[in-house]
């Protein structure tokens, strides 16, 4: 396995397991080096705490990227998650411009919305910013309120697939490169991840497990991003990303003390297991 490089940009929820707290430890398990630019550090995540610090970083971003262009610091892939402002969205292409190799992943996920609506911090005008950071990916990882937001769709009480392959089709005019989609549900106790790779639509379902839990969207981007870095092509790294997943929450649910994230940690190992247990198998072929 190859050791790869990668930059997340997202904020540092010091509590909360999400964002910077939730990538650097996956991708680093997942055996790549995980370095951040850290777009905010707030005490707490914003989705159900109260009182939370909130310090925004944005003026030290252009530093931070002088420094490395000065010293030379080039990454396999950028990653992107929540984002503090429009500001931030274009610094961060920036970024991918200037310190990615040659055919360096740039993988965006639009974290900006659920359930049909944005997240509290932002408005239209981060909605187009971040169209605009999409069209520039060469991954994206929406759900289906964030696609419904970066294709001026209506989010829909319910769907079917003719709904998504349109979603799918807007989503692509907008980035034209790989389309992960998920929560996408067409049956009862059953949701899963929709990926669309060169004309190709792949659909990986499971079992749906508690009634929604947050972080799992960075839990899920991270170990996406760990995967693929390890060679692993996009549409068996979300089936990974997806189990993974699955696993953490399975393992968060019976604790009602512990609403504010997942307990990611003790699946880890398993996570590993999985990828090395992929990698023999492939080298059986
Ligand atoms: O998980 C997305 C996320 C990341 N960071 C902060 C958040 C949220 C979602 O609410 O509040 C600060």
């Amino acid at each position: 396995m190859e050791y790869k490089r990668v930059l997340t940009s997202q904020d540092i929820s010091c509590f909360g397991q999400c964002s910077g707290t939730v990538a650097l430890p996956i991708i680093s398990a997942c055996g790549s080096e995980c370095a951040i630019i850290p777009s905010a550090v707030l005490s707490t995540h914003t989705a159900g705490f109260e009182g939370y610090t909130f310090c925004d970083l944005t003026d030290e971003i252009p530093k931070i990227l002088k420094h490395w262009i000065d010293t030379d610091i080039m990454f396999d892939c950028v990653y992107t998650g929540y984002l503090g402002s429009t500001q931030q969205i274009k610094y961060v292409a920036e970024i991918m411009d200037e310190l990615l190799i040659d055919g360096g992943l740039r993988i965006v996920d639009p974290a900006m919305a659920d359930n049909g609506q944005l997240y509290p911090a932002f408005n239209e005008e981060y909605v187009e910013a971040m169209k605009w950071l999409c069209s520039q990916a060469n991954i994206l990882l929406p759900n289906i309120t964030e696609a419904c937001f970066l294709t001026d769709t209506e989010y829909p009480e319910s769907y079917d697939q003719d709904f998504i392959n349109k979603l799918l089709s807007d989503l692509d005019q907008l980035c034209g490169g790989c389309i992960v989609l998920t929560g996408v549900s067409f049956r009862e106790g059953y949701t899963g991840v929709m990926i669309y790779e060169s004309g190709i639509c792949s659909y990986y379902e499971h079992e749906v497990v508690g009634d929604g839990c947050h972080g799992t969207g960075d839990v899920y981007a991270s170990a996406f991003v760990g995967t693929m870095m390890r060679g692993v092509g996009a549409v068996n790294a979300a089936c990974v990303a997806a189990d993974f997943t699955v696993n953490c929450i399975k393992g968060t649910i019976d604790d009602e003390d512990h609403w504010y994230g997942v307990k990611f940690e003790p699946q880890l190992a398993g996570l590993i297991e999985t990828l090395k247990e992929g990698e023999e198998e492939a080298d059986a072929e």
